[in-house]
Formats: C-alpha cells, sequence, structure tokens
C-alpha cells in the first residue's frame, strides 16, 4: 500500500492532523507526512507519543476534528496515561486515530526489547478500550476504505480506534531526504568517544544506532563491550539510568551516551540532574536534529541546542561541539573535572547500511556489564 494513498483515504474521514513519533515500520509513511509539508496536513512531531494525545486534544476542542497519531508500539506505554485519564469516554471521550508500529509481531524474529511489546500489544488495547484493525501489504484500498469506515463511526461516538501496521506494509516511496549542515559522522564522533573514556568510565547508552554503534566500536577498538549498558528499549531513560549509577557507586565514572530526540522525550530528566549535580557523570547528547535510527524524520526541536537548555536547568559545565578536535579537547576537560557536565555533538545523518546488532541476550549484556562494575575499576 502507498502511505500516499493511506492518507488520501484518512482525509476522506475529517482527519487535517498529524501527530506522532518516528517509527521504521512506518518509514514511508512518515516519509510521506514529511512530503505533504503542511499543504493537506498539520504535522507535528511530538516531544514523545503522550504529547500527541494532549496534542489532539487540542486540536478536537479547537476543531471539532480528530487527529492522527502515528506510533512504534513502544510507545503505547507513553500515551497510555493521557488515553485513560483524559481521552477515554468515561473522561472526556477525545476522538483519535493511532496508526501503530508493530514491532515484535509474534512469529516475527525482532530484537528482545520489542518481543514482549509485540507480543501485548493488542491486548493493551483492547485493556484500553480502543478497537483496531490490523492492516498488510495485502490489504487493499477497499478494505482500508471500510476500517476507516468503522474507525469514523467509533470517532464519532467520542471513541479512539486504532490500526496497527504489520511490517512491509507501507511500500517504499521518495524517501524525505533534507540535511542538517553537520560533518562530523556519529559513529566517528562515537569511536573518539570510547578511546578516550571507555577504558575509565561505564557507559550507558540510548537507543537505537547509538547504541548499536558503540557496541561494535567498543568490541573492535577493546575486544569487549562489558562496560556498556546499553538502554535498548525505554527510549529517554538513559540519563537517569546513569543518574542512578553515578548516584549508587559514587567511585566510578558515569558517562551516559544520549540522542537529542531520546533527551526530548523525557527531557524532565535534565532538570533532576542540574538539581543533583551528581559530580561522577559525564552527559554526551548525540544531536543530529532528527530519529535517524527510525528513518531521519527531523525531531519537534531541531535545529536547537541542548547544552542550552542544560544550563538554563543548571549544569555546572556545558560545551557544544562540531569537529573532531573540539570533541577531544571537551573531553579531556571534562573527564577531568569532578563536576556534572554535557557536551553536546553535533552529527551528520549518515550512518552505515551494514550496521551490526547485539549478539547476546539483553539479560546476558546486563550480567556482563554487572559483572564489569562488580570487579571495580575507576
Ligand atoms: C517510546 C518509543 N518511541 C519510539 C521509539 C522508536 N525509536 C527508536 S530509536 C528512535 C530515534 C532516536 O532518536 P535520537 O535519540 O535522536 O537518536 P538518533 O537515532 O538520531 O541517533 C525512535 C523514535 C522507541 N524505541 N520508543
Amino acid at each position: 500500500m502507498r502511505a500516499s494513498t493511506f492518507l488520501q483515504e484518512v482525509k476522506k474521514i475529517g482527519i487535517r492532523t498529524v501527530a506522532g513519533v518516528p517509527d521504521s515500520t512506518l518509514k514511508p509513511f512518515c516519509d510521506a507526512v514529511c512530503h505533504d509539508g503542511g499543504k493537506e496536513f498539520q504535522h507535528y512531531v511530538t516531544a514523545n507519543e503522550g504529547a500527541a494525545v494532549g496534542l489532539a486534544t487540542g486540536v478536537y476542542l479547537a476543531q471539532r476534528r480528530p487527529c492522527l497519531i502515528y506510533l512504534q508500539n513502544s510507545g503505547l506505554g507513553n500515551l497510555i496515561n493521557p488515553l485513560a485519564s483524559i481521552a477515554n469516554q468515561e473522561v472526556y471521550g477525545i476522538p483519535m486515530l493511532f496508526v501503530i508500529g508493530w514491532r515484535g509481531e509474534p512469529g516475527t524474529p525482532d530484537e528482545p526489547q520489542h518481543v514482549f511489546q509485540g507480543r501485548i500489544t493488542c491486548a493493551l488495547l483492547e485493556v484500553m478500550d480502543v478497537p483496531y484493525a490490523v492492516i498488510d501489504a495485502a490489504t487493499t484500498k477497499e478494505q482500508l476504505g471500510e476500517l476507516l469506515a468503522a474507525a469514523k463511526t467509533a470517532m464519532e461516538g467520542s471513541r479512539q480506534y486504532a490500526i496497527i501496521v504489520r511490517k512491509g506494509t507501507f511500500e517504499k516511496e521518495a524517501d524525505f531526504v533534507w540535511s542538517n549542515g553537520y560533518e562530523l559522522v556519529r559513529e566517528q564522533a562515537l569511536k573518539i568517544l570510547i578511546k578516550k573514556v571507555y577504558q575509565e568510565s561505564f557507559l550507558v547508552s540510548t537507543t537505537g544506532k547509538i547504541s548499536r554503534e558503540l557496541y561494535e566500536q567498543c568490541d573492535v577498538l577493546y575486544g569487549n563491550h562489558d562496560r556498556l549498558f546499553m538502554t535498548v528499549g525505554g527510549m529517554g531513560h538513559a540519563s537517569m539510568i546513569a543518574y542512578g549509577m553515578a548516584q549508587a557507586d559514587a567511585s566510578k565514572r558515569i558517562v551516559c551516551v544520549d540522542g537529542d530526540g531520546a533527551v526530548l522525550m523525557h527531557m524532565g530528566a535534565l532538570a533532576a540532574l542540574a538539581r543533583q549535580q551528581p559530580e561522577n557523570l559525564l552527559h554526551i547528547v548525540i544531536n543530529n536534529a532528527a530519529h535517524e535510527s527510525v528513518g531521519a524524520i527531523p525531531t519537534g526541536y531541531s535545529g536547537q541546542t541542548y547544552t542550552s537548555i542544560a544550563k538554563a536547568c543548571g549544569y555546572p559545565s556545558a560545551a557544544l561541539v562540531k569537529t573532531e578536535q573540539e570533541l577531544e579537547t571537551a573531553l579531556e576537560d571534562a573527564m577531568q573535572k569532578r563536576a556534572l557536565s554535557m557536551i553536546e555533538v553535533m552529527v551528520s545523518l549518515d550512518s552505515r547500511a551494514d550496521l551490526g546488532r547485539p549478539k547476546e541476550r539483553a539479560a546476558e549484556n546486563k550480567l556482563q556489564f554487572m559483572r564489569a562494575c562488580a570487579e571495580g575499576g575507576k
């Protein structure tokens, strides 16, 4: 199915606003919305999926029109609170249409963080009282029309409706191509980071390709990745994991390697860190102004800096770097200091198509990491 066709059908049931957080299963859909460029649909990339429910509520109050909210199924966790306690018909009854990329569908192999979430996706919608339909590459335009008619009926009754999208449903159309203007390649920046910090610290890295690149490069440079904890799911929570570690073991230097989309998703963590100022925590933000791992769709804060926010929150030290040399110098400075610091690294949208994935189960990675922590080291 073409995503552009899907959007035209959605328009017929009165939707003019699309909001959400990008997902790789929905990449052609996200590309189509970006290509539209606001002509037929207002488009918002929200900080997290719950924020999209808030936005959809506001749009409905003002326009009486439901919004389409797109998300990866892992984002269901982020929207359950506003869905249950704002949108549900026993509260305000706000209509909205969810389009959910189905990672970890039972019977299809996927990464560890998607397996459980994939299995409970339909059950979660059932318990949240959201009727749904599943579509795939074989779904015809007529079938889509029928299920959108069911969605319209549900929404006219002040309810929500969900369309679960299997992998491969949307055929590839023109990618949304753009440049953020930065030259440093993320993988190269991560190599520099590992060389400067790996032997003296423990790394907590964020969801997506940042963790996959770190995993590979730790192996290439040091023959192991024992000091790396990859936050493979729970996007946006890496900095609080790092903070928990830093507080619990002040003898260790903890380096959090975050993405800009992930920081945005749960930005309150910046305020919490700045308030507590753990002096053994270095917070690296790899900023490409996009959700690169799932198709390089710009974030809702693209073009802005995270160091400015960190400083305003109260981080004692925050440096923005754009080149390898600046990164090396900033890392040397930060590693010498005993103070909470942020280094924001502006990088391009490049990544390798043949990037690998962790080979062990997530629980094995946890044990390796905990063993390395227990064996000591700084
Ligand atoms: C709650 C949730 N929503 C969406 C996703 C899908 N997802 C995985 S990685 C990623 C992008 C991360 O962007 P960023 O932190 O900027 O790192 P980048 O990929 O750009 O390096 C997204 C949206 C997810 N894993 N979890």
